[in-house]
């Protein structure tokens, strides 16, 4: 029997899916082993591909001359030099569309604890504060509000659907304008946060994104306004977000999303009321995960067979 491929995995994703992948290759796992250099002495020559979640430097890919194919476990690749990876001959791809749903719940999930301050009340109730403070006190509706999507793609539109279950007055902001969407369309991010009540944020994270939420953004969203990122760290300005939010002229914020994953700016711990944060969790449910892992293994089969990519980016 001939023997089996071989990929290197710079970096873990979901266990269960790093398993599946054993019954087509044999995986060397870089980030778990005592030296990886020497395993990429002994086995780089004999890689077809990497499969990886967000990490797979350029040293590395020369390192490995016969991976052409980088198998990203995640929607966005904004970590992955996708720029070095085509001028090598690297195919990257992809997990679109198996997370939407999920990675919307959690979007939803954010704005309403954040909106409600879900976290805030709990913290209250076990605190012992209910019985000698009498009232939490009062916070704004999420019915009938108007939410801005920043970045109405395949997950934005997903979370706009949920939006409107909750009878909420949706526009968005992308680059262009989509034809074949009704919601409100502003090609101007600061005139969509004048005008809305909750902004969420699902644009890929990168270059073209870096702090494009910026302070006029947060300042015109204002004292009431809620600020949800789901996309990436990079996408909101940081300094300006702790700012706003100590001095009151952004209401509240809710992240699952760190410029410096998986380090989160302490200043943030400091502010209670409203905030609410998750640590990267919007596709963490196990089905989800796995088929994120299934479309990993389906493009390193494909790429095995020499068939065409499921989910190719570049
Ligand atoms: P997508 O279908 O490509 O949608 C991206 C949307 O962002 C598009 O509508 C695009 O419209 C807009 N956009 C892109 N660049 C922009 C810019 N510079 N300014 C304004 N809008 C811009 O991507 P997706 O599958 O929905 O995923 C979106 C991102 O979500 C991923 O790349 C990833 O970073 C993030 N994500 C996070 C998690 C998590 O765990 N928190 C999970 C999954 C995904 P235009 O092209 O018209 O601008
Ligand atoms: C991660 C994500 O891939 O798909 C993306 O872009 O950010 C997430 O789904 C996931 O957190 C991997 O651990």
């Amino acid at each position: 029997m001939a023997e089996k491929p071989h990929v290197l995995i710079p970096s873990p994703f979901y266990k269960p899916a790093m398993d599946r992948l054993d019954e087509i290759v044999v995986t060397h796992h870089l980030y778990s082993a005592a030296d990886p250099d020497k395993v990429v002495d002994e086995v780089g020559d004999k890689c077809i591909a990497f499969a990886t979640f967000m990490k797979c430097e350029p040293e590395l890919m020369d390192r490995a001359p016969n991976a052409k194919l980088i198998a990203n476990f995640g929607v966005g690749y904004d970590a992955i030099n996708i720029e070095e990876a085509t001028k090598r001959g690297i195919k990257v791809t992809n997990t679109p569309d198996v997370l939407n749903d999920c990675v919307a719940d959690l979007a939803l999930g954010l704005l309403i604890a954040a909106r409600r301050h879900i976290v805030d009340a709990d913290r209250f109730v076990r605190a012992g504060e209910w019985p000698v403070k009498k009232l939490y006190g009062f916070v704004n509706r999420v019915h009938h509000s108007k939410v801005g999507i920043v970045g109405l793609g395949r997950i934005g539109e997903e979370i706009a659907a949920r939006c409107a279950g909750f009878k909420m007055d949706i526009s968005y902001h992308n680059r262009s304008m989509k034809p074949d969407v009704s919601y409100r369309y502003y090609p101007d991010l600061v005139e969509m946060a004048r005008d809305v009540d909750i902004m969420v944020v699902i644009t890929p994270g990168g270059a073209a994104t870096k702090n494009l939420v910026n302070e006029e953004v947060m300042e015109a969203l204002g004292p009431e306004g809620l600020l949800v990122n789901v996309a990436r760290g990079s996408v909101v300005d940081m300094d300006a977000l702790i700012a706003c939010l100590k001095d009151g002229r952004l209401g509240g914020a809710a992240l699952d999303v760190y410029p410096n994953e998986p380090h989160v700016p302490e200043e943030l711990f400091e502010i209670r009321r409203n905030l609410v944060l998750t640590p990267h969790i919007a596709s963490a449910s196990q089905d989800t995960r796995m088929a994120m892992g299934m479309l990993v293994y389906e493009n390193i089969k494909a790429r095995i067979e020499g068939r065409e990519l499921l989910t190719p980016v570049n």
